[in-house]
């Protein structure tokens, strides 16, 4: 029988891009795109589309059972950044949509789930470079709480209840389809709006912070990969470490500079700053390596030439 996969969160940056990828694997038909909201009409007018609220387990149930959906991948949550504006939201938000997808699986509506994790369950006392997979965990914002708490959440269901969950801490992701909303990490995606409609740009993180990076094609290929992975090659059911870059505000200006001559860069580091600043600036994930074949393909030169590719294209 075929797989029948709904996508929560389907709007945002990276479910809009996994709602596109899943579909041409699975097809049209096996893939439910859903969001609270109208928001990305892309996404929305590109197939089947139902609204659910994350936050409401019977709004989920309603489309599990209408579509016969076997997998979900919960994509929706509120970033590290807005995380601090609304700490409460976040807390509900993150945990309580996670609470109903693992126990939708606890009760077999559906047999397995992905769910992202995020350097942000790192912290100030965490080493910084080369992260391990095991190490101190002490995440100071609202959002790496959340993400620290659900992994220990999706190993205990599936230590307990034999629940199927696969999850990977992503870094900072970077792509031109669908902006991100509310993250520290979004400077990298808008340098690349902003060199190409202005030709500058004022980064909220200061030129030297470096952190881990990766290009949508891998982070979606990363997805598929772990979730089709043999469940007994799987040695981690928390989340697994997942790496490809790492780089600074002043790496990627510099990188731009070799497409745009006149392209100029200003720092005016503000409240992102101190979160970028607990996070790691490089992960080690030769776990994910060993057990399911991770390795990326894109680094800082060969994305930045696809950015200014493809968003040279969307403003002309
Ligand atoms: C954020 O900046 O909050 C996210 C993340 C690293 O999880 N992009």
């Amino acid at each position: 029988m075929t797989e029948k996969i709904l996508i929560i969160g389907a709007c945002g940056q990276i479910g809009s891009e996994l709602t596109y990828k899943l579909r041409s694997i699975h097809g049209d038909d096996n893939v439910i795109a859903s969001d609270i909201n109208y928001s990305n009409l892309e996404v929305v007018n590109s197939g089947l589309f139902e609204i659910v609220d994350a936050q409401d387990y019977g709004s989920i149930l309603l489309c599990v059972e209408k579509h016969n959906i076997d997998t979900i991948y919960l994509m929706a949550a509120m970033l590290s950044a807005t995380g601090e504006k609304y700490p409460m939201k976040a807390w509900d938000l993150n945990m309580s949509s996670l609470f109903h997808v693992l126990n939708l699986a606890k009760a077999k509506f559906i047999s397995k789930v992905f769910w992202p994790s995020s350097i942000a369950v790192y912290g100030p006392t965490t080493p910084k470079d080369h992260t391990p997979q095991h190490t101190i965990m002490e995440p100071s914002t609202v959002y790496g709480i959340t993400k620290q708490v659900g992994e220990r959440w999706c190993e205990y269901y599936f230590d307990k209840y034999g629940v199927d969950v696969r999850s990977m801490r992503y870094p900072g992701i970077i792509s031109w389809k669908t902006l991100p909303g509310g993250g520290t990490t979004d400077y990298a995606v808008e340098i690349y709006h902003k060199a190409i409609t202005d030709g500058q740009y004022e980064s909220f993180l200061s030129e030297d912070t470096e952190l881990p990076m990766m290009f949508m094609d891998d982070a979606i290929d990363a997805t598929i990969q772990i979730m089709e992975a043999p469940a007994e090659q799987l040695s981690i059911r928390s989340s697994y470490n997942l790496a490809a870059i790492s780089f600074t505000p002043k790496d990627i200006a510099d990188e731009i500079q070799k497409y745009i001559k006149d392209f100029k860069i200003t720092y005016k580091p503000d409240f992102r700053q101190d979160i970028a600043d607990t996070w790691p600036r490089s992960i080690d994930d030769s776990v994910a390596q060993t057990d399911w074949n991770w390795s990326p393909k894109f680094d800082l030169k060969k994305m930045s030439k696809e950015m200014l590719t493809q968003l040279g294209k969307k403003y002309a």
